[in-house]
């Protein structure tokens, strides 16, 4: 009886969970310098941040900077995503005191071949709004890969250099 009791526990635990809705998902689809499709990214309200997950594929092997940035446009080139979604005007940089910005990530690797496949984490935007700013604001917001990894310090980019992907963040 014991064992019945503690499954019927999880099963409760299970069911007072909060009911992720399909209305707080988002995806982008991520070009690359010459309008090549070169992967996605996607974005899932969770109960305390956003879960993102990126596969792409075309990138120079080794680290680059990715971040969320505050325009949803990345036309007539990557530069109209402008910055960092980044209201409260702080200092760029996981690793800054004075940072970091609501657009900031940890870097995306590409292994060898090109390919990059990561999921990553921030507490600092939201899907539809709340707390946090929002991906889906009225101008939207854009996935930017830099050309260099980001080194969560320098301003106002890390040193990550050009803009080598990018994608507008769609509701899905
Ligand atoms: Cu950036």
């Amino acid at each position: 009886m014991k064992f019945a009791a503690i499954a019927f526990t999880a099963m409760a635990a299970i069911a007072a969970a909060p009911v992720s809705s399909a209305a707080d998902m988002a995806a982008a689809d991520i070009i690359s310098t010459d309008g090549a499709a070169i992967g996605k990214a996607t974005f899932e309200q969770t109960p305390t941040g956003v879960l993102m997950s990126v596969d792409v594929s075309g990138l120079p092997p080794g680290g680059h900077g990715i971040h969320l940035h505050a325009v949803g446009s990345c036309t007539p080139n990557f530069k109209a995503a402008t910055g960092h979604i980044n209201p409260g005007k702080v200092k760029h940089g996981l690793r800054n005191p004075e940072g970091p910005d609501n657009g900031d990530l940890p870097n995306l690797y590409a292994a060898a071949d090109g390919s990059a496949r990561a999921e990553f984490f921030t507490t600092l935007v939201s899907v539809t709004g709340g707390d946090m700013p929002a991906l889906l604001d009225e101008d939207g917001s854009a996935v930017i890969i830099h050309e260099n990894p980001d080194d969560h310090m320098t301003q106002p980019i890390g040193g990550s250099g050009g803009r080598i992907g990018c994608g507008v963040i769609g509701k899905v």
